[in-house]
């Protein structure tokens, strides 16, 4: 079954982060509730760029998510400080989003994410940088599966995340990314494979048409996750055509009942 994360509270997005700043719960809450209630599987939590207070936003962001959701989270940080703070109060086993090659974080944070029996996604670049080509980030990836599996992480518990960049500044940002999709979901087939949907559509207009048409090649590729707005009623009619044209919809149950739902086509109540 396909994995969504909801997005939306994220620190670098304006209202956010001052919704962070000010500690404005219900503003925090409400972005929590509207997400599961679209579906989301899990809220991704991004306290945004003030190191030094990260770990205490952060925490403060887990336990106010709490108060409004049931669905599990994922704790988006770099910063082992900020991960141990949210770890420390986290109902369920978060995703921790992520490690790197690059050795401090791999050091800093998959060590956390073992400890606390938690499912981790591994990006692939490292401390060279975000590698160019499909190749390097697969060499990469097969660095980090090696990391994960001698920390006595199952694969199953992986997310490979292939770096979704944006096509207005590198032409081939997509193609790359559904290259290492494929190749991943070929060498590591117990391994899930997430990405960051909305990356893809910066700078451009009409985010949601690339989002959504994007989700459609790279759940195709092998992505059975994306950290995306589940708001956006078209990408999820999108990602049930996907799965359905794929023969990833047995008997065609679930785009029947999002049909039925009112969730699909024109005039529906999410488009
Ligand atoms: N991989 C992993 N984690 C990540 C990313 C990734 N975390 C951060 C980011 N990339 C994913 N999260 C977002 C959140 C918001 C947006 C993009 C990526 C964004 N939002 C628009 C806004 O704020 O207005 C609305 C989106 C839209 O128009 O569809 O752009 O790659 N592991």
């Amino acid at each position: 079954m396909f994995h969504i994360i909801g997005e939306k509270i994220n620190g670098t997005r304006g209202q956010v982060g001052r919704a962070i700043a000010g500690r404005d719960a219900a503003f925090i809450r409400s972005l929590a509730a509207s997400q599961q209630a679209a579906g989301a599987h899990r809220i991704d939590v991004n306290a945004g760029t003030r190191p030094d207070r990260e770990p205490d936003d952060l925490r403060w962001l887990v336990e106010t998510v709490q108060e409004a959701v049931d669905v599990p989270l994922c704790l988006d940080s770099a910063n082992p400080a900020a991960l141990t703070a949210a770890l420390a109060v986290a109902r369920t086993a978060p995703l921790v989003n992520s490690i790197t090659g690059e050795p401090a974080r791999l050091n800093g944070v998959l060590p956390l994410a073992r400890d606390h029996g938690c499912p981790v996604i591994a990006l692939a670049l490292d401390d060279t940088g975000i590698p160019a080509d499909a190749g390097q980030r697969l060499a990469v990836i097969r660095r980090l599966m090696a990391a994960t599996r001698g920390a006595g992480i199952d694969d199953a518990d992986v997310f490979v995340d292939p770096l979704v960049m944006a096509v207005s500044t590198a032409g081939g940002a997509a193609v790359v990314a559904l290259e290492v999709i494929a190749a991943v979901r070929a060498e590591f087939p117990r391994a899930h494979i997430s990405a960051g949907l909305s990356n893809v559509s910066f700078g451009l207009p009409a985010r949601h048409l690339v989002n959504r048409t994007f989700l459609a090649l790279a759940v195709a590729a092998g992505l059975d996750c994306a950290i995306c707005d589940p708001l956006d009623g078209e990408l999820l009619a999108t990602l049930r055509a996907a799965e359905l044209l794929l023969g990833q919809d047995r008997h065609c149950l679930a785009y029947t009942r999002a049909y039925r739902a009112g969730l699909l086509g024109p005039g529906s109540r999410r488009s």
